[in-house]
């Protein structure tokens, strides 16, 4: 089996500055697939037009959830194999709080932050890639769009204190839940803990401070446990841990 990983350039430390990225990654590793990486640049020419995306045996595949669901299925489960129905059910349940929901709150702070201006559009410049006048114009542009992207969503619609409210409370759940247990499930991680990894890493790595992070830094279970899936999956990296002081 041949898979080409189609993804974004690695940034904040982490091996994808994209939790979608990040998660299929961790998978890939997770199941012991070996992979191939080609870095985005320019237009994403994957069906849906988002990242990430695989080639496979020279075929085509979108949507990190529907990736992993085919690997799974053509590999007799590798990962997510021995959890019962009623696990399925929560770890889809939570992935879907995180990507449907939570991801808009970290969207907003990587793109919109109204506290920061001046890094939002360097991370907007950074990921885009653009020199020269291009580069100048067409991030702002991009911002702009995301920010309609969050409106139709219905997040983007709300005062900026609840925006990162909701994104609290999602965090919050997700804290509560782990509790003081290592993995999402029994004595392995699964395809939860490469969600929750993704989004946790992806909250607190983001180099400027906004409400969202700092409520995040406070569940040192879900902080822990995201070094503990980088140590795990990419030991190349562990020297770089999540760059978080520990909270008294
Ligand atoms: N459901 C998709 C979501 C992927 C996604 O939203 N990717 C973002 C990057 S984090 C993207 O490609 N955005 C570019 C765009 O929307 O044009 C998945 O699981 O792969």
């Amino acid at each position: 089996m041949t898979i080409v990983l189609h993804q974004f350039a690695p940034m904040f430390g982490l091996p994808n500055p994209s939790p979608f990225c990040l998660k299929l990654e961790t998978y890939l590793r997770m199941a012991g697939f070996a992979y191939k990486v080609e870095t985005i640049k320019g237009r994403i020419k994957s069906a849906t037009g988002k990242a990430p995306h695989i080639e496979l045996d020279g075929k085509m595949f979108s949507d990190s959830g529907l990736i992993i669901e085919h690997l799974e299925r053509v590999n007799g489960h590798p990962v997510d194999g021995k959890l019962t129905l009623a696990e399925r059910a929560q770890s889809l349940a939570f992935q879907r709080l995180m990507e449907e929901h939570l991801y808009q709150a970290a969207v907003f702070a990587r793109w919109l932050d109204p506290d920061h201006p001046a890094e939002t559009s360097g991370y907007a410049r950074a990921v885009i890639g653009l020199k020269g006048l291009l580069g100048k114009f067409i991030p702002p542009l991009v911002q702009k769009n995301v920010k309609k992207s969050i409106w139709h969503h219905g997040l983007g619609r709300h005062p900026t204190e609840t925006i990162w409210k909701l994104g609290i409370d999602d965090v919050t759940a997700l804290g509560h839940w782990l509790g003081a247990r290592l993995w999402c499930f029994g004595d392995k991680p699964t395809v939860m803990d490469a969600v929750q990894f993704a989004f946790i890493a992806s909250i607190v790595r983001t180099p400027w401070d906004f409400p969202l992070k700092a409520a995040t830094l406070k569940h040192r279970n879900l902080v822990d446990h995201s070094e503990r899936m980088l140590a795990k999956y990419f030991p190349e990296l562990t020297n770089s841990n999540l760059g978080v002081t520990p909270l008294a």
